[in-house]
């Protein structure tokens, strides 16, 4: 988790004074015994300090290692070059807080009294204050990226992947099921409201990884807010083939507008089918009038191995 300042800022005096409760040196009062302690407890705040903020870029995943797919979905929230710069900022503050530390020290070896290392001590913490929340932008910015990262979907770019596409209710999540023989997982997908399953199946001892995106490639694109069409565009990096659903008791033209926007957004290898061939008298008739490569029926199979068959070969 990254810690809002103000919660850094509450941990340190915390842990400085339960920690300046434990210190005890000989003899009865100096300024000097008190510019000792003054001393001490300023190398404390300091110590906290720069271990609550060197936590921050520790938790994030080494951005130079990431795969194409979560650096799309990453991009989705801001540009990498942002992101680097916003935890470059974290150093950098870090730098900052070592001279305002260094300077309070110097003058604690001038004071000459008590009330002047109060002084001393007030002016070390409001500068430093100051320059937490003149940052406060970073540490939002990646406290919301760091909430996302850590819940990254967990799918994997070396596995063949097909991405499901269609209007809600073409019959997705059955024809995962059909495909998969279980339940998927579900995760939330990042940047959006909506979540991402995947399911697996096993050909020739390889695993091919199966994605659904309800709410995502089922609507019109003009629908969706510039970040989620980006999460949504990350799928590319992912998707080896696309398996586009129709749903032949739904408009037909909506339908196959949707198709060409899922095309220009994703740009893989496309397989047509028309679901709910069952419910057809003339399955092939509404196959051609939809333009499409397959009529199927993820509900009682018909169709579905040739599918799978055909969508293993675009696999390679
Ligand atoms: N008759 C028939 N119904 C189907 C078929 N495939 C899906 N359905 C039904 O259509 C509805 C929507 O299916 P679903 O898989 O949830 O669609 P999704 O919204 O695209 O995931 C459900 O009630 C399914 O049972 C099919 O091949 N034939
Ligand atoms: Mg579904």
């Amino acid at each position: 988790m990254v810690k809002t300042v103000d919660t850094i800022y509450g941990t340190v005096i915390r842990k400085t004074n339960k920690y300046m409760g434990t210190v005890k040196l000989p003899g009865r009062f100096s300024i000097d015994k008190a510019r000792k302690l003054e001393h001490i407890r300023i190398k404390t705040y300091d110590r906290y300090f720069a271990e609550e903020l060197r936590a921050i870029p520790k938790q994030f995943p080494d951005l130079g290692r990431l795969n194409a797919f979560q650096r799309a979905l990453l991009e989705a929230y801001a540009p990498m070059d942002r992101i680097r710069e916003e935890l470059g900022r974290i150093r950098a503050i870090m730098k900052i807080l070592a001279s305002i530390r260094d300077d309070a020290l110097f003058r604690i070896t001038r004071a000459k009294n008590v009330s002047e290392l109060k002084r001393i001590r007030r002016m070390y913490l409001g500068r430093v204050w100051d320059v937490l929340h003149k940052n406060k932008r970073t540490f939002d910015f990646l406290r919301k990226l760091h909430r996302v990262v850590r819940r990254f979907p967990k799918v994997d770019p070396k596995k063949k992947t097909i991405v499901l596409a269609g209007f809600p209710n073409a019959g997705k999540s059955t024809l995962l099921r059909a495909f998969t023989g279980s339940e998927p997982e579900i995760a939330p997908y990042p940047f959006t409201t909506q979540d991402i399953r995947i399911g697996h199946f096993e050909h020739k001892w390889e695993k091919i990884q199966v994605i659904d995106t309800p709410g995502l490639l089922d609507r019109p694109v003009e629908q969706m807010n510039p970040v989620e069409l980006k999460a949504v565009a990350a799928l590319k990096h992912l998707a080896d083939v696309i398996v586009f659903l129709f749903d032949p008791l739904q408009d037909r033209d909506m339908q196959r507008d949707l198709l060409t926007k899922v095309k220009n957004l994703i740009r893989a290898p496309v397989i047509t089918v028309v679901n709910k061939g069952d419910l057809l008298e003339d399955p092939d008739a509404v196959k051609a009038a939809f333009g499409a490569d397959f009529v199927i029926s993820a509900q009682t199979g018909a169709g579905v191995d040739e599918l799978k068959a055909k969508v293993l070969e675009k696999l390679g």
